[in-house]
């Protein structure tokens, strides 16, 4: 049986189901009301202000009636209804987190082992199923990554990837971009050179938070692709030497792209980045286009190139990355604040092509949670 007492003063009250207290303030609750003054019933976007709800606010009165709470607030003397599922889905009454470099729970990290169940589905499953398309999101929600298989080896394909949950980040390399040796290329990337793992283009603010890239000829020999998740890299950081994880993450490296005419591209961000709380929200990692560091003092300097070796070993260390072949018509599509990419060196007769895009995470969340609403987890 819930049970609900209101503090003396009316500044909280504590739903008590026998085992747990959960207390929520009464400015909080008055915020977070869902009558029609408060929120819009068209698109329940909030019609009020802080302002608009007084300084003072306090709790009245709380009854509660089954799963219904209904709240009587002072000074406005007005009663809003709650639904206590809500409420207790949304509750805040615990411990600040004292570790930094926390993630979720949404969160999954990994090393190399995940090459026993690479995130996969088919090309066309994805396009006609929606239960496979959530499923396969979910999977880029958790691990950062996953690759899609026996697509059409046509050019412009991705964009049909791209159109199941977002938009384009269109960028200086285009809407999209061929990755194929050039002749004078403008980036290490359209050359036949392994690439180191990396995020890509950790010099742009902010950086797209989503590449797909996706296969139309891999005759060449090599050119495999590898992944490494870059929260899991942080994670092991962290456990290995703490300060070196504090100076990655407090200190800010800088990045710079000018290899075309016209552009100069310039960041200034941690290569482990976290949130105020400390959760650990992305890792910019990029050998090519870390420009001189210059934002870290004298005397933690030496500290911060002994965590930025250890963090390169770390990720080259081949027991933490998963590694897989696109043939014609495979693709395969990174969170780029999180999962590094590198590619083998490729060369000799045959040929490689692949068409990158960008795109962002936020829409790829929102169909994600959409599709989770329509099709919920009991009805598969
Ligand atoms: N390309 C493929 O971030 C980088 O510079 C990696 C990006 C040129 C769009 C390559
Ligand atoms: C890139 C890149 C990898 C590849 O284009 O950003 O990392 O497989 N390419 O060619
Ligand atoms: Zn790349």
């Amino acid at each position: 049986m819930m049970d609900c007492t209101v503090s003396e003063n009316g500044e909280y009250l504590t739903l008590d189901d026998g085992s747990t207290q959960t207390r929520f303030h009464a400015v909080w609750l008055r915020d977070n009301a869902w009558d029609a003054d408060t929120r819009s019933a068209q698109n329940g976007q909030r019609l009020i202000a802080l302002r608009d709800i007084p300084q003072g606010t306090l709790i009245r009165s709380a009854t509660l009636t089954a799963s219904r709470l209904s709240v009587t607030f002072g000074p406005e003397e007005k009663t809003v209804g709650y639904d206590v599922n809500w409420l207790l889905q949304n509750a805040y009454d615990r411990q600040a987190r004292a570790r930094a470099g926390w993630t979720g729970p949404g969160i999954e990290t990994w090393d190399g082992k995940l090459a026993e169940r690479i995130p996969a589905a088919g090309f066309a499953d994805v396009q006609s199923d929606p239960v496979a398309l959530k499923d396969w999101l979910g999977q880029i929600a958790r691990f950062g990554f996953a690759t899609l298989t026996n697509g059409p080896a046509e050019e412009l394909a991705l964009m049909r990837i791209v159109d199941l949950f977002g938009y384009v980040r269109e960028t200086n390399y285009g809407r999209h971009f061929e990755v194929r040796t050039e002749v004078n290329p403008t980036n290490l990337a359209y050359t036949g050179l392994g690439l180191q793992a990396h995020t890509d283009n950790p010099y742009r603010d902010p950086v797209p938070t989503i590449q797909v890239l996706y296969c139309l000829e891999s005759s060449a020999a090599g050119g495999e692709n590898m992944v490494v998740d870059g929260f899991r890299v942080a994670e092991k950081l962290r456990a290995e030497n703490e300060t070196w994880f504090d100076v990655l993450s407090r200190y800010c490296a800088r990045f710079e792209y000018s290899g075309a005419d016209g552009v100069k591209l310039q960041s200034r961000r941690p290569m482990i980045e976290l949130a105020p709380d400390g959760e650990l929200t992305g890792v910019r990692f990029n050998n090519r286009s870390a420009a001189a560091i210059s934002d870290v003092p004298f005397d933690d300097m030496e500290t911060y190139y002994a965590a930025y070796r250890r963090m390169g070993e770390i990720i080259d260390d081949p027991s933490m990355e998963v590694t897989f072949r696109l043939e014609p018509g495979d693709s395969f599509l990174v969170d780029n604040r999180r999962v590094l990419h590198a590619r083998k060196g490729y060369s000799g007769v045959g040929k490689r092509w692949l068409q990158g895009c960008y795109a962002d995470m936020d829409s790829l969340y929102s169909k994600l949670a959409a599709l989770e609403a329509a099709v919920p987890e009991a009805s598969r």
